[in-house]
């Protein structure tokens, strides 16, 4: 089984690379080099973000969740450094991953609006991989040497730490920064297609286009307990979190501090996820 995971790694790392024909391709260094901005490019909040779809985050402390909605109360806590996917999972690379035997297939292979080879078509290739169960998320992760985020982990990457409502920060969301549900384009978008909505870190997607899973148990009370260093959810639970919203949903789920439970088990046409590993750099 080792040697299909570290098969699964060097295929996935070929898709990131575009290629493992030339060994001397110089993107290696876009991926070796974290956040050194002459491999990337400064975004909107004037940050480098590398030209890689690994996101290196220092760490640090910030303020988590709202003072009311059901997030609350807002409790300080600090995280160790990590790296993030900048991208939802997409379907070519869980298909890499399926081909290989490391991941299951998703329930159902098509989408919401009925692209009925969504996940066998290349046409879809850059789309979320969706119908995949927060135990398939996880293996998919393991796969590659990492895990799903904590929920205070995908908080942080959403909203940095000076704390906005959203990614874009505190402004409500518009067509042009999010794929959700007003108006209601009816399905997935192409991972990274709304780059006015990403996070000030650069990562994208983080609200809309699919909701994500995240590593946590869920529990309604959780933040009046929860650790301030690396917290890791509750150790026990019915259901996991889900971060960020989707194409479906409304104001109050796209906020970067919403929290909704869904059942482990369950699968459905606008729920994905992304990794996360502790290892600077990443797979
Ligand atoms: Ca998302």
């Amino acid at each position: 089984m080792m040697g299909k995971y570290l098969l699964f790694g060097a295929m996935i790392a070929c898709l990131w690379l575009g290629g493992c024909d030339d060994e001397d391709d110089d993107t290696d260094d876009a991926v070796d080099s974290g956040v050194v901005c002459a491999a990337g490019t400064h975004n909107q909040y004037d940050v480098c973000v590398p030209d890689s779809e690994l996101v290196a985050i220092a760490g640090g402390t910030f303020d988590m969740g709202v003072e009311d909605g059901g997030n609350n109360p807002i409790h300080s806590v600090t995280l160790s450094a990590y790296t993030i996917d900048r991208y939802e999972v997409t379907n070519i690379k869980y298909r890499a991953c399926v081909e290989i035997g490391v991941c299951e297939m998703p329930s159902d292979v098509s989408s919401y609006s009925g692209r009925t080879d969504y996940f066998t078509s290349t046409d879809w290739d850059n789309f979320p991989a969706i119908y995949v169960t927060w135990q398939q998320a996880v293996d998919y992760c393991v796969g590659l040497g990492k895990t799903l985020p904590t929920e205070a982990q995908w908080e942080m990457a959403a909203r940095g730490t000076d704390g906005g409502l959203y990614p874009w920060g505190d402004d409500a969301p518009t067509s042009s920064l999010a794929n959700w549900g007003v108006p209601y384009t009816g399905d997935t978008t192409a991972v990274g297609s709304y780059p006015d909505g990403d996070s000030p870190f650069g990562l994208a997607d983080m609200s809309g286009n699919v909701r994500e899973w995240v590593n946590d148990y869920f529990r309604y009370s959780y933040y009046e307990t929860s650790e301030d260093q690396d917290p890791a959810g509750p150790t026990s639970g019915t259901y996991r979190v889900t971060r960020g919203g989707s194409f479906t949903t409304e104001d109050d789920q796209l906020q970067a501090v919403a929290r909704a439970p869904y059942h482990p088990m369950d699968t459905y046409s606008e729920l994905g996820f992304r990794c996360v590993s502790s290892n600077e750099g990443g797979n």
